[in-house]
């Protein structure tokens, strides 16, 4: 196969992917780890990269891999770059592929350039960033460092009931074999990941590109609501259990109890009445609640409160209500040396934390890690408003490739 002339833009990259996992009913792209859309992305960024020259492979974990070595070096302490090409739910077309189009072009103009590193450049594609199928984000690189137990991962459940471990399998990997891998992780020397920002920050910079400082935490717990399900006509108001009752209560005390820690942010994004008939009293609801703070101790405060709160309400309904943790990420902050490098080749950057998490706060505890962030001239993302401007994606590629030559050049 031979490698596209010149540089890619990343709008063209992009373009190539613009059809796949389009959701016609929420809008936006849904393209959940291991369903078609996502393999087909998959299979996009394989193409592209063996078009490259790039040596393909898929480790343990589903985690996917291209290589450029030109000096044929060992791939220990390479440096690494690269993003997710999962998505939420009717998410928007830039958060993860923007990082994965921008490592290939970014590539491009390296070659370009006429760079031939000593050392080994990564592009790595890391499944299940959203959690959106699983319900635990970055489960890839989670497994990957040892952060989530691969028997946890293994029996995780999606929406449609189907476990981790046999999507795996029907992607091609063994969930015998998954877990923490220190040999693909050895060779990860420094890991760069480029994402479109979620929020405004640039915007009210007015700058194309910045700098990451750091991850908010996050953490996810699954409310559960129990009543009594019965008829809808049947069942006179004074002899109602509703679950649903008890869990837009609790709602309400998840946006007042966050309103009431400052930096906090709360949501339920996703809430289950089971089983969900119109003329049915549910029995049941699932609901599942994202918080996040700067500090660790205030987002456990902010739950325990919110814990207090829905239980209060549940009693008030005749029901029941536990909350259960099911992932928490603590506040991470990027490598201050790399960071500093990245602001020495990138003078124009302004600095900027995020509230959004990512695989690169996960690898942040291993490796030397950071982010930059391209402009959304929304501000919006998670939802088919982000976007990115073509110009700013293609200073986000010149700028990505400008710290990759840096860090290359640099020794392992
Ligand atoms: O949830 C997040 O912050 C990230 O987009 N996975
Ligand atoms: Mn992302
Ligand atoms: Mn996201």
């Amino acid at each position: 196969m031979t490698a596209p002339t010149g540089v890619a833009s990343v709008a063209g990259l992009l373009g190539d992917i613009a059809g796949t996992g389009r959701d016609a009913s929420r809008g936006g792209y849904s393209r959940p780890v291991f369903s078609t859309a996502e393999r087909d992305l998959v299979a996009w960024f394989t193409d592209q990269a063996q078009r490259r020259g790039l040596d393909v492979e898929t480790d343990r974990n589903g985690i996917v891999w291209a290589w450029w070595n030109p000096a044929g070096a060992p791939l220990t302490g390479s440096v690494v770059t690269g993003s997710h090409l999962d998505s939420v739910p009717g998410g928007g077309a830039f958060d993860g592929p923007l990082g994965v189009a921008s490592s290939l072009a970014a590539l491009d103009h390296l070659r370009a350039r006429g760079s031939a590193p000593a050392r080994p450049l990564g592009i790595a594609v890391f499944p299940e960033e959203e959690g959106s199928r699983f319900g635990v984000a970055c489960l890839g690189s989670r497994l990957l460092t040892g952060a989530l137990a691969p028997e946890r991962a293994l029996n995780l459940t999606g929406p449609d009931g189907t476990s981790f471990a046999d999507a795996a399998r029907a992607a091609g990997l063994d969930p015998r074999h998954v877990g923490r891998d220190d040999e693909a992780l050895s060779r990860i020397g420094v890991f760069l990941e480029l994402h479109v920002e979620q929020g405004r920050g640039l915007i009210d910079l007015g700058a194309p590109v910045a700098v990451a400082s750091s991850v908010l935490g996050h953490g996810r717990w699954r409310l559960t609501i129990t009543g009594e399900g019965n008829h809808a006509g049947a069942t006179l108001m004074a002899d109602r259990r509703d679950p649903v009752v008890a869990a837009a209560a609790a709602v309400l005390a998840v946006r007042d109890v966050a309103r009431q820690h400052d930096g906090a942010r709360a949501t339920v994004g996703r809430i289950v009445p089971v089983p969900g008939g119109t003329n049915v009293i549910a029995g049941r609801v699932d609901a599942w609640l994202d918080v996040r703070h700067p500090d660790d101790d205030v987002t456990a405060a902010v739950v325990a409160e919110i814990t207090r709160r829905a239980q209060h309400a549940a009693a008030v309904e005749g029901c029941t209500a536990t909350v259960t943790e099911e992932s928490l990420s603590p506040t991470a902050h990027f490598d201050a040396g790399l960071r500093e490098r990245l602001r020495e080749v990138l003078p124009g950057a302004p600095v900027l934390a995020t509230g959004a998490g990512h695989d690169a706060a996960v690898l942040a505890d291993h490796v030397p890690t950071g982010m930059l962030f391209v402009r959304n001239p929304t501000g919006v993302s998670h939802s088919p408003a982000e976007h990115v401007e073509d110009p700013d994606a293609e200073a986000g590629a010149l700028a990505l490739a400008d710290a990759l030559a840096e860090l290359l050049t640099a020794p392992a």
